[in-house]
């Protein structure tokens, strides 16, 4: 499985600055109809998140301030992935672990979703997530 996928927004940028449009139903470059945004700020030097994966949730992650680095794994091969760009989104599939490092000060990651939120979508063991993906993929 191609692990990098990314979408690439069109800015709207003139003398005055920068601006980017997700329009919820009109979102052409996103695959999946959009049930959810969410962001994270603000996070701690040196913690890292994530550490899971979406049993159906597809999502595209956007980091709209700072930089972070996203490892992407399929339960095949690990890909470090680094995000620094508003107009980058990087879509994340289902059945992909993640996991988020090297938060900068400023980062703001903005995440759109495919579906509400629910916790039992989620694998959150790295071993039970090896067993489903590799049975998943054959
Ligand atoms: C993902 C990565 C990229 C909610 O109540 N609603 C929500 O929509 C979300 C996303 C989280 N929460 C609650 C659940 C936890 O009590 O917020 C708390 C922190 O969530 P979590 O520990 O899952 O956060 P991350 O940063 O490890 O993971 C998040 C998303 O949960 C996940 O889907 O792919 O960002």
């Amino acid at each position: 499985m191609e692990l990098e996928k990314w979408i690439e927004f069109q800015r709207l940028g003139d003398e005055r600055g920068d601006l980017v449009a997700l329009e919820i139903g009109q979102q052409q470059e996103v695959p999946f109809e959009i049930k959810r945004v969410y962001y994270i700020y603000r996070t701690g030097e040196g913690v890292s998140r994530g550490f899971h994966a979406h049993k159906t949730l597809k999502q595209v992650a956007i980091c709209i301030s700072g930089s972070c680095n996203i490892t992407l794994d399929d339960g095949f091969s690990r890909l470090d992935v680094h995000l620094c760009s508003p107009t980058k989104g990087l879509l994340i599939e289902s059945f992909m672990w993640r996991e988020m490092h090297s938060f900068s000060e400023n980062c703001v990651l903005l995440v759109l979703a495919s579906a509400h939120y629910d916790e039992s979508d989620y694998i959150r063991n790295y071993e039970e997530f090896l067993r489903v993906a590799r049975g998943h993929e054959c």
